[in-house]
C-alpha cells in the first residue's frame, strides 16, 4: 500500500509553469502542507551540483517533475538544441538526485509526442519506440523518451518507484499566449480575441487545419498527477507494468473545429484562413486513456468549459 502523509515533504519542480501551478493548488486543496518549491533562479535544474545539494539538504519524500522546456510547433523548430539539451539535463539531474536521496515516489511528466508519428490511434503506452517520430518535435520527444526510459531503468536496477505520465496537449489559465512560442490553443484564443477587439475580419491559422489534437485542461492534468501520487503501488503495477500512464480526455478534434469552438466562446464570427507555409506537425495524437480509466480517473472538464475558464483568465490578466 502507498499512503501519502499530509505532512510528507513534496517537491514540485516547475511550480511556476502552467501545470506546476495547478499541481501546487491541487496538493494544497488535498491538505498537503509541506511543499518544497524553488524558482528557476533559486535552483537551476540544468546544473547537477545545486540539484544534488538541494536534495541532500531538503530530503523530499515525493517529487513531481513538471519542470521542462516546452513550447509550440515553431518554438520546437527554432530551438531544437534547447528542447533536447535542457530537458535531458533537467531530467537526468533530478532523477539521479531523487534516486540517491531515496525519494519514495517520483512522477515524471512525459508527453504524447513520444509516440511514433504513424502509431495506431488511440495511442497505447506500448507504442513507445515502435517507429519513427514526427519531425517537428523529435528533439523534445527524444528527451522525453530518455526520461521515460530512465525512470524504467532506475526502477529496474534500483527499485525506484518512479512513474511517468504522458500528458496530451495542455492548456489553461496562466498559459503562454506569446504568438511565436505558444501552443495552438492559447495562440488562437489570442488571435480571435484581438480580431474581435480590433474589428479585424480575418485570423491566420497555421497549417491546413486538418491535424487533430486532444486538449486537456491543466487543472485536470494536475488532478491526475495527485491521483497517481496517492494510488497504491500494487494497483499501479497491475495496470501499468511499464510504469507509464497516458493522460488525456479521450477525445480529439481538428484545428478547424477548434477554431469554430473558439469563435463561439469568444463571441466572434471573424473568418479564418490557413497559412500553408506553416507546418501541420503530426496528423493525430489521440491517446488511449484506458489505464487511468481502469484506476478510476477521468478528466472532469469539457473542452468548452476549459476554454471558457481560460478565456476568463486571459481577459482578466492579459488584456
Ligand atoms: O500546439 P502546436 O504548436 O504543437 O500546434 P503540436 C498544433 C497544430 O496547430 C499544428 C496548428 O498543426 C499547428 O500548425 N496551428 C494553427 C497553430 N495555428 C496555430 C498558431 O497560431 N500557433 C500554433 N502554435 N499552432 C507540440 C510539440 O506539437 O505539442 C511539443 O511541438 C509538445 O513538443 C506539444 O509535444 C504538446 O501539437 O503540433
Amino acid at each position: 500500500m502507498h499512503l501519502v502523509d499530509p505532512e510528507a515533504s513534496i517537491y514540485v519542480a516547475g511550480h511556476n509553469g502552467l501545470l506546476g501551478r495547478s499541481i501546487v493548488n491541487k496538493l494544497r486543496a488535498n491538505g498537503y502542507r509541506n511543499l518544497l518549491l524553488r524558482t528557476s533562479s533559486e535552483l537551476d535544474l540544468r546544473a547537477q551540483r545545486p540539484v544534488n545539494d538541494f536534495f541532500a539538504e531538503n530530503q523530499p519524500e515525493y517529487v513531481i517533475l513538471a519542470a521542462a522546456r516546452v513550447g509550440g510547433i515553431l518554438a520546437n523548430d527554432q530551438y531544437p538544441a534547447d528542447f533536447l539539451g535542457d530537458n535531458l539535463c533537467i531530467q537526468n539531474n533530478v532523477l539521479q538526485a531523487a534516486k540517491n536521496s531515496g525519494v519514495k515516489r517520483l512522477i515524471f511528466l512525459g508527453s504524447t509526442c513520444i509516440y511514433p508519428r504513424e502509431a495506431p490511434q488511440p495511442l497505447k503506452e506500448t507504442a513507445l519506440l515502435t517507429g519513427p517520430l514526427e519531425i517537428t518535435n523529435r528533439w523534445y520527444a527524444v528527451a522525453k523518451i530518455a526520461g521515460v526510459v530512465q525512470c524504467q531503468a532506475l526502477r529496474r536496477q534500483h527499485g525506484c518507484d518512479f512513474i511517468t505520465l504522458m500528458a496530451t496537449n495542455l492548456y489553461g489559465p496562466g498559459d503562454n499566449f506569446d504568438l511565436a512560442s505558444s501552443h495552438v490553443l492559447p495562440a488562437l484564443m489570442r488571435k480571435f480575441h484581438e480580431a474581435r477587439i480590433r474589428g479585424e475580419n480575418r485570423v491566420s491559422v497555421w497549417g491546413s487545419g486538418k491535424p487533430r489534437r486532444e486538449f486537456l485542461y491543466s487543472e485536470d492534468m494536475a488532478d491526475a498527477c495527485v491521483f497517481v501520487l496517492e494510488t497504491p503501488e500494487d494497483q499501479l503495477n497491475r495496470v501499468a507494468p511499464d510504469s507509464m500512464l497516458n493522460v488525456g480526455c479521450g477525445k480529439d478534434l481538428s484545428i478547424r473545429d477548434l477554431c469554430v469552438l473558439l469563435q463561439e466562446v469568444i463571441g466572434t464570427n471573424c473568418a479564418f484562413d490557413f497559412d500553408l507555409s506553416k507546418p501541420d506537425g503530426t496528423p493525430r495524437k489521440l491517446v488511449d486513456v484506458s489505464r487511468l480509466t481502469q484506476l478510476g480517473w477521468q478528466a472532469p472538464t469539457s473542452l468548452r468549459m476549459g476554454i471558457q475558464k481560460t478565456y476568463t483568465w486571459y481577459q482578466a490578466h492579459c488584456t
